[in-house]
């Protein structure tokens, strides 16, 4: 049984009902082409809720339809504004160069019967819908060193396309996204708050934030002192937001919603952070989770041969340790929800954050044994 509104009993199967009808109803906002035959919940996102929307004939388009977690994302206006300006930009790019499968290399964006980039509900939900690109697929974790390669290329390729983005700047849609002092600030406020009594439960992870605290301010300086330029980054270059063809060629870059001025190493670093990496983001087996080499090698190749010609010397200077420092971020942040009782991030069980806070701790101290030989190589390529 489930409670809706408070106070209704109803059973899983009616709930299930309702979702759908409501969800088709939110369809119907979009002006789409053909009929719905199915509605199902869809990837791995932590934050947003995503569902693929089929219709019933070949002949028309699938969409993907998303509800934008705002309680998260304060500003979705703002962010569907980045979004559509950013794939506008990319669209023409591709046209000029005379792409023919141009809407399966950037995604496309359903209007609402109105005209606007999404439509929200009665209870202030934001959705949004796109296309789906048909056989396409992405994958949790890197296979090969072509395929590192290759997504290293789409990262920098996708960075390329934005780097003469007109004029005005974009919205910055989480302000202090990848700031360390903001996410040590939060960390320090989750432990004194220690709401949930878990603090005494990580007393080791929370030393290993603590120890590395000097080091993990390197970017932040270095921005300060302008030694790195502010550009334009997506900032969430998980590797499953690549999507591949049946080819396994690469089709785009998907999820933008994090697409805002940044450094250079957020993108680099947090590619690095998943798509080098031996094990999963959420891995129990800690000794299975270190850096590979060979895909670290592969990733960078890719994402130089398209960026270099723009990068300063302080920017390349510094690329390893942006994957140390992605990748620490990351550990404080899910630390730092475990401690404040699991508010932010989606998780499939109560461990679930602080088993991601261990394993990519594990993996800063792994790319922390390998950093002079990611420098060797970094100076090799370049
Ligand atoms: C979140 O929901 P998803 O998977 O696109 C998060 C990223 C993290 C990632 C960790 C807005 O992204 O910053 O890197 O989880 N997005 C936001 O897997 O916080
Ligand atoms: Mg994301």
């Amino acid at each position: 049984m489930i409670v809706i509104q408070g106070h209704c009993l109803i059973s899983e199967f009616q709930y299930i009902c309702i979702m759908e009808n409501t969800l088709q109803q939110i369809v119907a906002q979009f002006r789409i082409q053909g009929e719905v035959s199915d509605i199902v919940a869809f990837g791995n996102g932590h934050i947003n809720d995503t569902y693929l929307v089929t219709t019933t004939s070949k002949d028309t388009p699938d969409y993907v339809l998303q509800r934008k977690n705002h309680l998260i994302f304060k500003d979705v206006p703002g962010m569907m504004d980045n979004i559509v300006r950013v794939g506008q930009h990319i669209r023409e790019k591709l046209i000029n160069a005379g792409v023919d499968d141009v809407d399966r290399r950037v995604i496309t964006h359903i209007p609402t019967q109105s005209g606007a980039n999404f439509f929200q509900d009665d209870s202030g939900n934001f959705w949004i819908l796109c296309l789906n690109i048909a056989n396409s697929r992405s994958f949790e974790m890197i296979e090969n060193p072509h395929q590192a390669w290759l997504t290293g290329k789409a990262f920098g390729q996708f960075q390329q396309q934005l780097a003469d983005l007109p004029a005005p700047p974009l919205h910055e849609t989480i302000v202090d996204f990848h700031n360390i002092e903001f996410r040590y600030r939060n960390f320090r406020k989750a432990l004194e708050v220690n709401y949930h009594n878990r603090a005494a439960l990580v007393q080791q992870e929370i030393d290993f934030a603590l120890e590395h605290e000097a080091e993990m301010h390197t970017l932040i300086q270095a921005q300060r002192s302008g030694l790195v330029p502010m550009r334009i980054t997506h900032n969430d270059t998980k590797i499953n937001n690549v999507l591949f063809d049946e080819n396994n060629e690469v089709l785009c870059v998907i999820d933008l919603d994090t697409i805002m001025p940044g450094l250079m190493h957020f993108d680099f670093g947090d590619a690095i952070r998943t798509g080098a990496s031996t094990a999963a983001e959420d891995e129990t087996d800690l000794d299975k989770m270190t850096i590979d080499l060979h895909l670290f090698e592969a990733f960078a190749k890719g994402f130089l041969e398209e960026t270099k010609a723009v990068l300063t010397p302080s920017e390349i200077g510094l690329l390893p340790h942006s994957a140390k420092f992605m990748t620490f971020i990351m550990g404080l942040r899910f630390l730092t929800d475990y401690l404040e009782g699991d508010v932010y991030y989606k998780i499939k069980h109560p461990e679930h954050n602080v088993q991601r806070a261990r394993a990519q701790f594990r993996l800063v101290a792994e790319i922390g044994k390998h950093e002079a030989e990611m420098k060797e190589i970094v100076a090799q390529l370049v």
